[in-house]
């Protein structure tokens, strides 16, 4: 806490050397042990200047996923107001599902820099290579029966892409249900998983993961990252992880109390807005059949509606979807 004290005091005079004496009075504490905390932070990765008779001066922060960069200018006031990161996780899904039924309460979120067991859909994988990626899972107890729960999915892609074009200016959409596509490519996937009782839902974990400096190599054929993507147009920086953390944290939280006090229609008209295949041709891979046919439609409980050849409509809640160009 102490560390976050004395980095905000820095973080509040970006231009401005701060006096060893004055950060002693902010901070309520000795010089030796203003010292000992600027050494800390330098370790973490923070670049602090320490100029003599003028003071110390923040001059460059880690793209570390360390809890106080994130909460640091964060505006939300449920999601994200106690993050907890790691360095190296299974699955952060996984460990939000226990802690939530611990009783951990909405909102939390929880950050790794690299998943050892990441989880797609349908006990399929998620490449989680470190410290190039987002993987967040949230805590989330929305008043919703569980048949609602696409709903939440269909909320967090649109939250995603909605970052993911703010901070890259790269066209991001989404294919139904839970894929971000920028250039037909895969750069980020949702996992959304419940406990549930009868009618009840006791709590989703909203899980996220986000390819954003990744290089290729790391990631299957045919993904991507946000990097990869924009060096195409030429632009060869990293995009800073803890700003694209706080941005999706703010549109979802946005949508999603939107969701709550105008139920989905809004968030569906949006969603349609953002994604990339009604209209087109699809094929749909369900576990016991295959067929195609046109992407029609979304209907309000999230489901994709695809007219076939024979003019029959069908309703797929959960599946694969391949675009036919
Ligand atoms: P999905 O089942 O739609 O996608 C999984 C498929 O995507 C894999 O079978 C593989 O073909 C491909 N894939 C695997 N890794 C990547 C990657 N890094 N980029 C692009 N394509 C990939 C998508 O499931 C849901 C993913 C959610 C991941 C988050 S990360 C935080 C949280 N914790 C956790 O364990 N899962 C979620």
């Amino acid at each position: 806490m102490l560390d976050e004290k004395i980095l905000n005091i820095l973080r509040n005079r970006p231009d401005d050397y701060v006096s060893g004496e004055e950060l002693c009075k902010l901070a309520d504490i000795s010089r030796a042990a203003i010292w000992k905390h600027i050494e800390k932070l330098r370790d973490e990765g923070y670049k602090i200047e320490a100029a003599p008779h003028l003071g110390y001066r923040l001059v460059g922060t880690p793209d570390s996923l360390i809890p106080g960069e994130i909460r640091w200018r964060l505006n939300t006031k449920i999601l994200g107001k106690e993050v907890i990161t790691y360095k190296k996780i299974d699955s952060t899904n996984s460990l939000a599902y226990s802690l939530a039924e611990k009783g951990v309460k909405e909102g939390v979120v929880i950050l790794a820099e690299e998943q050892t067991k990441g989880r797609g859909r349908l006990g399929r994988q998620w490449s989680s290579p470190p410290k190039t990626g987002i993987y967040l899972s949230c805590i989330l107890r929305p008043k919703i029966v569980p048949s609602g729960i696409p709903k939440i999915t269909l909320l967090a892609a649109v939250a995603v892409a909605k970052s993911v074009r703010e901070l890259s200016g790269l066209w991001a959409v989404i294919k139904w249900p839970n894929d971000i596509l920028i250039n037909g490519k895969k750069v980020c996937g949702i996992l959304t998983e419940m406990k549930a009782e009868q009618d009840t839902v006791n709590f989703v974990i909203l899980g996220i993961g986000v390819n954003v400096n990744t290089p290729l190599k790391v990631i299957p054929k045919g993904a991507s990252s946000i990097k990869e993507e924009m060096a195409r147009s030429g632009s060869l920086a990293d995009i800073s992880r803890i700003e694209l953390t706080r941005r999706i944290l703010e549109n979802l939280e946005e949508y999603y109390i939107l969701l709550k006090n105008r139920g989905f229609g809004p968030i569906m008209d949006i969603w349609k807005s953002f994604s990339a295949m009604l209209g087109s041709r699809i094929k749909v891979i369900l576990q016991n059949k295959t067929f195609e046919g046109l992407a029609q439609d979304i209907d309000d409980d999230g489901s994709l509606i695809v007219r076939r050849d024979s003019g029959i409509l069908e309703k797929v809640s959960s599946g694969d979807i391949v675009m036919i160009r």
